[in-house]
């Protein structure tokens, strides 16, 4: 079976690391070799941008800045460890790609889409995602989920993003739709409200079409 290119995209909260890990376990029941990742971050170097774009400094990151630091990132990401598993015939299950920045920075911070469809098409130079899952949710629903999780592990601290206001996450999740509408043939939305197994058999489920409709079923 040749690799693929997956990636799991939606608001703080959705359910992606979840649903990233039983993705990755029907694909290794089927015999494929498989790498999880995610963005910003997947490689060391583009694990310390990942520490610059969600740390709180004392200075200003504009929202130019931080749209050219994710794909400053997402580029040392794509050439050291995402194109050469592809080669190898590997697949990539990616936490969050080139659509977060769309909605994030192109939807939330209002940066032009145009120069973020200008970056894309230099960084990514071919590699493009096969399946991409939409975990879609109310965004209070997503942000209690985080906190909740935050309660969990003890931590007190809120990132750069998570800081953001609710307006801000209700124009990210509008444009994940949109994006999602326009692109039918790549996207897959499922309803993150359901119970975790609904979400984790949809997500299978739209894994394992897109394999059949590859043959490979
Ligand atoms: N960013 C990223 C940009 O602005 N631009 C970009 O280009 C990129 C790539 C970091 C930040 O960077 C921004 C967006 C982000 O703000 P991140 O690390 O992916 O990105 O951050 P988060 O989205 O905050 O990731 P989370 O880990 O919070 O969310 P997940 O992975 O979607 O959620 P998960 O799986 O950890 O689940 C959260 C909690 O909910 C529960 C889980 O058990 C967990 O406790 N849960 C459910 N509970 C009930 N029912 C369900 N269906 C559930 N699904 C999950």
């Amino acid at each position: 079976m040749k690799g693929g290119f997956v990636t799991l995209e939606g608001i703080e909260g959705a359910g992606k690391t979840t649903v990233a890990a039983a993705l990755i376990s029907l694909l290794e029941g089927r015999g494929c070799t498989v790498q999880a990742t995610r963005e910003p971050g997947g490689t060391p170097l583009a694990e310390q941008l990942r520490s610059v774009l969600l740390s709180r400094g004392a200075e200003t990151i504009s929202p130019v800045a931080e749209t050219l630091l994710m794909f400053a990132a997402r580029s040392v990401h794509i050439e050291n460890r995402i194109r050469p598993a592809l080669a190898r015939g590997e697949w990539i299950i990616c936490d969050r790609y080139t659509d977060a920045t769309r909605a994030y920075q192109g939807a939330g911070r209002s940066v032009d889409i145009d120069l973020i469809e200008q970056l894309a098409k230099a960084v990514h130079a071919g590699v493009e995602p096969d399946l991409t899952v939409l975990l879609d949710l109310p965004v209070m629903v997503g942000l209690e989920r985080a906190r909740q999780r935050r309660l969990a592990r003890g931590e007190d601290v809120v990132d750069r993003f998570e800081s953001e206001t609710i307006e801000f996450f209700e124009r990210v999740r509008s444009a994940y739709l949109n994006l999602a509408a326009g692109a039918p043939q790549r996207f897959v939305v499922i309803d993150a409200t359901q119970p975790l197994e609904a979400v984790i058999d949809a997500a299978q489920a739209a894994l394992s079409n897109m394999l059949t409709r590859r043959g490979e079923g």
